[in-house]
């Protein structure tokens, strides 16, 4: 009998991976094997604050009780029928979700870029059903430094040459403006339009929050086109910034709202469309489709998650801890710092390069036993779950601190 394997180290799971995982990441070197609320543990039981929180799937941290019981709960009675079938969670869930955000319908899919891809294939629907835009002349305008995914679609209007480049042909159809910037935006905007796409704040070009005004400038504008504002919130939402969706900061209400991530409660993936009936109404069985979307699993932690952001728990905290991440910023400002952005418990970092680049920092982090990540150059995101205490709020800026003054 032989003795059985002992697990391996994380420096031998690291070499593992190297000739049978596609490279298509380059992780920080660190294993995670456990984890609960804000804290992670490597294989080797060195725990780790995450300040990344899954770039907000975790928002409600590892594995909330609340989350963790429904989905046991529903494992235990069923998974998947497709949509050709009903099953006893979806409508619950759809009805949850929509009187949340305040909308009328709900597509239900998967992962954020199916959101995004639905969002656009229904927005053009849209401009040709009832908008009345001649077959295939829609255009869809969008910020330059989005990101809204990896699909090929989405690639086509990403202005990210590494996120693009290499997977041409590209696909038509829309237009790039400068984020931030009504008057560009109002240029781009003609009768063949179907929608305007943006990030209510911009997560993977840094967490740039727009001025104050420009939500409620893109909806008026918009409305006035006789376009969609389609607002993606897979980042952004779900109590992020210190609100249920970052566009009520401006008390906006845009005719698509695209939500993922966070809506899988870090469990699985769960993503949708939400949106004014004239809109999603456009479509028709068999038009689209999804063998996961919507399945009883997804449903049930969907609604699970649905019901932890209805009591606005994780909205308030993330409005005050964000004021205490500010102001802890804002003291590193000139030591290390050189300029940053925040909305609630999310902030683009911005170190002096002088002092390394963001992966350099990000590692010099993990060894002081905080997991963040870059985003580009020397900006280093901090998104941890929205579960964090004050404490650890606190401790995790000082050792950023330290991390800033070597
Ligand atoms: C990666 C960051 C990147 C998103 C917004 C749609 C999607 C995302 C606003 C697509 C996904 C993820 C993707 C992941 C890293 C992360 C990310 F911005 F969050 F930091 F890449 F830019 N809209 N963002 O942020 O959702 O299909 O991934 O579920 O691709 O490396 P998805």
């Amino acid at each position: 009998m032989t003795a059985p394997a002992r697990a391996r180290t994380s420096d031998e799971l690291i070499r593992a991976e190297q000739p049978v995982l596609a490279h298509n990441y380059h992780p920080l070197p660190v294993v995670v094997a456990h984890a609960e609320g804000a804290w992670v543990e490597d294989v080797e039981g060195r725990r780790y604050l995450d300040m990344l929180a899954g770039y907000s799937a975790l928002n409600f941290g590892h594995r909330h009780p609340a989350l963790i019981e429904a989905a046991h709960r529903q494992l235990d009675r069923l998974t998947l029928t497709s949509r050709a079938f009903h099953n006893d969670q979806l409508a619950g869930f759809a009805e949850r979700l929509a009187r949340l955000t305040g909308q009328d319908m709900v597509l239900p899919m998967n992962t954020g870029a199916e959101a995004v891809e639905s969002g656009i294939k229904v927005a053009r629907k849209w401009a040709y059903d009832v908008k009345g835009v001649p077959a295939d002349r829609a255009t869809i305008v969008v910020a330059a430094d989005n990101f809204h995914g990896r699909t090929t679609t989405i690639v086509s209007f990403s202005t990210d040459e590494t996120a693009r480049s290499g997977f041409g042909p590209f696909t038509p159809g829309f237009r790039v403006v400068p984020y931030n910037d009504l008057a560009a935006l109002e240029a781009a905007v003609d009768e063949t339009t179907a929608a305007v796409l943006i990030e209510p704040v911009q997560g993977e070009a840094g967490v740039i929050v727009p001025d104050d005004g420009y939500l409620a400038g893109v909806r008026e504008l918009t409305r006035r086109a006789g376009c969609l504002f389609v607002a993606d919130e897979i980042q952004s939402g779900l109590g992020r910034t210190g609100r249920t969706l970052a566009v009520e900061h401006e008390d906006v209400m845009p005719d698509l709202v695209l939500l993922g991530k966070a809506l899988g409660g870090g469990i699985v993936p769960v993503s949708a469309v939400v949106g004014r009936r004239e809109v999603l109404g456009v479509l028709r069985p068999g038009e689209h489709g999804s063998t996961f979307g919507g399945n009883p699993l997804a449903a049930a932690v969907g609604t699970a998650v649905v019901e932890l952001l209805e009591t606005g728990e994780f909205q308030r905290r993330a409005a005050e801890l964000g004021g205490v991440l500010r102001e802890g910023l804002t003291d590193l400002v000139g030591r290390g710092v050189v300029g940053f952005r925040s909305r609630g418990l999310w902030a683009g970092v911005d170190v002096d390069p002088a002092l390394g680049t963001g992966r350099e920092i990000s590692e010099r982090l993990m060894r002081e036993g905080i997991l963040a990540k870059d985003t580009h150059g020397s900006t280093i995101r901090l998104a941890p779950p929205l579960t964090i205490t004050e404490a650890e709020l606190r401790s995790a800026l000082a050792v950023l601190a330290g991390a800033l003054a070597v």
